[in-house]
């Protein structure tokens, strides 16, 4: 019966991916219940899916949906208000900016973990974590004022690494609990012209937490029930996360684990080999993956693996935890969030080691399918059903790395179910730090992003888009992100990545230099060419989206593209995407000054009226604003347009009209040669 019902779908309508459809099709033989059953069972709830509806009191919840316009002769029905009287924009505002608090709030959290652990290893109390990067640390240590050297005159010396890391870490972890000033990288980082708009709009984030309790608590009942004031706090928290929480995890894990260089790797189930003991590591703080990357190429557990009759130990990444071992390490990347029951419906998933977020409760259904082990690591993460919980201790990783490892090994003797790897992976160039653009584009020398700048001016590169996200069951996976990447490439956008979406375009071989020729339009290929980059480049995980702000602020500040992010030729997108975290940093976009558009639906769509504030009204206020649109290719050109209106503005569209011009000529001109 059961099996029945699994197979009420065609696998090849909810995924673009034949590695995915493939597993689709195996879970359905085998009757395990996956995601796309329950999609196809629960349709979302029409008036939540809109944010109509409010549960923050027992007295509701209360619903107000849109009213429809009356038809002719009709009496015109009024718009319904909550029990307490808010209005569809009150309530639509509170969960929109419940859902920054979320977002926030994981972002903020994950990021306290890492300084907490930076702190340990600075007092060397955490075994096997070392500084790694010792000239971002520097740079760390000028942006919160931690001298570098100390003495005067003929006395002054260096201070040791440890002294620095100390009192910075000191210095970052006070940021969390702050009450009042400015969070460091908000005010020191961005262009001059946002860091005063914030201030004189007063969004300028005090600390960490303080904005995400403020926002929850004007959002209780009986609160904050004046929408433009909510969405001002709203702004203030996403500045928390971006420019806040996500840049400090992103630079601390950089200088622990090393700031990302280019690095090959490969991507999609086909990664797991049948011969060895498979390890998922899923989730999204690279902390513990770290060490259990150094445990499963100690010759010890290698030898051990052998002994149970494996070749090896196959380490593979999944999420954004697997974003973060790609562009560390080369470790292969098994899948994005919709894979993730897949990955163990292969079959030879013998450990699934979870940390926190986007991690799905059916897993432990799935795992039980099968032999899988699923591990979780963390504390604040467990999942009902899960075979054990192994909790990470950052004073004891490497030993804990181990038992994780060894729990896998052991029951590699344990698989039953028939194997089936899809066949399928692709070879992907990814480690695009800011700091690594930089490099390949400016040179280490000029350490400028003027290159960059000069081939959007002369109009190679029409503009940047950043296409960034998850995957959503309502929506076929991945195809969204791969028809908006390959719209905007033909345009000559230059493509970043994070999280999801990155590995969308990986698995389609858009992370490869060579995916230039085929997909660019010839101004950005020509470019790729020369400097022998992918056109889309992978710049890390969701926290990594603060690498995007970076970017875009190198850009401002290396000259000729105006003075604020809101000038560049820049556009945002998440096409698929799902999680709280999606809305805080689609949030720190529109207030960094960047037009930025979701798919899928959108949240606030219950009142016409705050959702015209997002969509347009922001746009005075911040220089950025949100945007709906359903069709990819659509969204794409709206982003194109959005571009275009920027080079206009900047008086560069005329040299964009003449290199296209001359590149037709030169083609007319091949063309003719090649008759002679
Ligand atoms: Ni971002 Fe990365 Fe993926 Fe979405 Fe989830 S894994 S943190 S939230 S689903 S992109
Ligand atoms: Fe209804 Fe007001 Fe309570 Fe919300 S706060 S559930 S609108 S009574």
């Amino acid at each position: 019966m059961a099996e029945k019902e699994s197979k009420a779908f065609d696998p090849a309508t909810k995924s673009v991916d034949p590695a995915t459809v493939e597993m689709i099709k195996k879970a359905q033989a085998a009757g395990v219940e996956t995601i796309w059953d329950r999609a196809d069972k629960m349709k979302p709830c029409p008036i939540g899916a809109e944010g109509a509806c409010c549960r923050i009191c027992s007295q509701g919840p209360c619903r107000v949906p849109p009213v429809k316009k009356a038809k002719e002769g009709e009496e015109q029905k009024k718009q319904a208000v909550g029990l307490c009287g808010a209005t569809a924009e009150t309530i639509v505002a509170r969960n929109f900016a419940r859902m920054v608090c979320g977002g926030a709030a994981a972002h903020n959290d994950h990021s306290r973990g890492v300084a907490k652990l930076f702190k340990e290893v600075a007092h060397g109390k955490a075994p096997g974590y070392k500084i790694k990067d010792i000239r971002k640390l520097k740079q760390l240590a000028r942006d919160y004022d931690v001298p570098l050297t100390e003495g005067e005159g003929d006395d002054k010396k260096s201070r040791s690494t440890e002294v620095i890391a100390q009192e910075l870490a000191d210095k970052i972890l006070v940021e969390f609990g702050q009450q009042d000033g400015e969070l460091v990288f908000a005010a020191k980082r961005p262009p001059k012209k946002r860091i005063e708009l914030w201030r004189n709009l007063g969004v300028m984030p005090r600390g960490c937490d303080i904005e995400i309790v403020e926002l929850m608590h004007r959002t209780h009942m009986g609160v904050d029930q004046e929408y433009h004031n909510i969405l001002k706090q709203c702004t203030r928290t996403a500045i928390s996360d971006g420019w806040g929480g996500s840049m400090i995890s992103t630079d601390l894990q950089d200088v622990l684990f090393g700031c990302p260089v280019p690095v090959s790797g490969e991507i999609n189930l086909g990664v797991l080999k049948e011969d060895h003991v498979n390890i998922i590591i899923h989730g999204h703080e690279p902390v513990l993956p770290e060490m259990i990357y150094v445990a499963s190429q100690e010759p010890e557990i290698v030898q051990y693996a052998q002994n149970k009759g494996a070749k090896g130990v196959q380490l593979a990444g999944m999420c954004c935890s697997a974003n973060e071992l790609l562009m560390r390490h080369g470790i292969p990347t098994a899948g994005n969030y919709l894979q993730q029951e897949l990955a163990i419906i292969t079959g030879a998933v013998d450990a699934m080691v979870v940390d926190v977020q986007c991690e799905m409760q059916s897993l432990a259904n799935v795992a039980k399918c099968y032999h899988t082990k699923l591990i979780t690591t963390d504390p604040r993460a467990r999942i009902e059903g899960e075979t054990m919980h192994i909790p990470m201790d950052e004073h004891h990783a490497i030993e804990i790395a181990r038992q994780i490892v060894r729990e896998a090994i052991d029951n590699f003797p344990n698989r039953r179910a028939p194997v089936l790897i899809p066949d399928i992976k692709y070879p992907t160039v990814v480690g695009f730090s800011y700091e690594t653009i930089q490099y390949l584009l400016g040179g280490s020398i000029r350490g400028s992003y003027y290159t960059l700048n000069d081939n959007i001016i002369g109009g190679r590169v029409r503009g940047v888009a950043g296409v960034v996200g998850c995957n959503n069951c309502r929506t076929p996976h991945d195809s969204a992100h791969l028809a908006m990447t390959k719209e905007l490439l033909k345009n000559d956008v230059i493509v970043l990545v994070t999280g999801c979406s990155a590995m969308a375009a990986g698995k389609e071989g858009l992370l490869t230099p060579e995916a230039a020729v085929k997909y660019c339009g010839p101004g950005l290929a020509e470019v790729c060419e020369t400097v022998g980059i992918p056109p889309v480049l992978h710049m890390g995980s969701c926290v990594d989206n603060s690498r995007i702000l970076m970017a875009a602020t190198a850009c401002v500040k290396a000259g000729g593209l105006g003075s604020d992010i809101s000038d560049l030729p820049a556009a945002g997108a998440a096409p698929e995407w799902m999680s709280e975290k999606a809305i805080s940093i689609g949030h720190y976009f529109v207030s960094s000054g960047v037009y930025t558009v979701f798919g899928g639906s959108f949240p606030t769509t219950g009142s016409a009226l705050f959702t015209d504030y997002l969509f347009r009204g922001l746009e005075e206020e911040l220089g950025g604003m949100w945007d709906l649109e359903l069709d990819p290719v659509l969204a794409a050109k709206k982003m194109i347009a959005h571009i275009d209106k920027k080079r206009a503005a900047l008086g560069i569209d005329k040299a964009r009209e003449r290199v296209l011009f001359d590149m037709e000529m030169r083609r007319e001109m091949q063309a003719g040669g090649s008759e002679e």
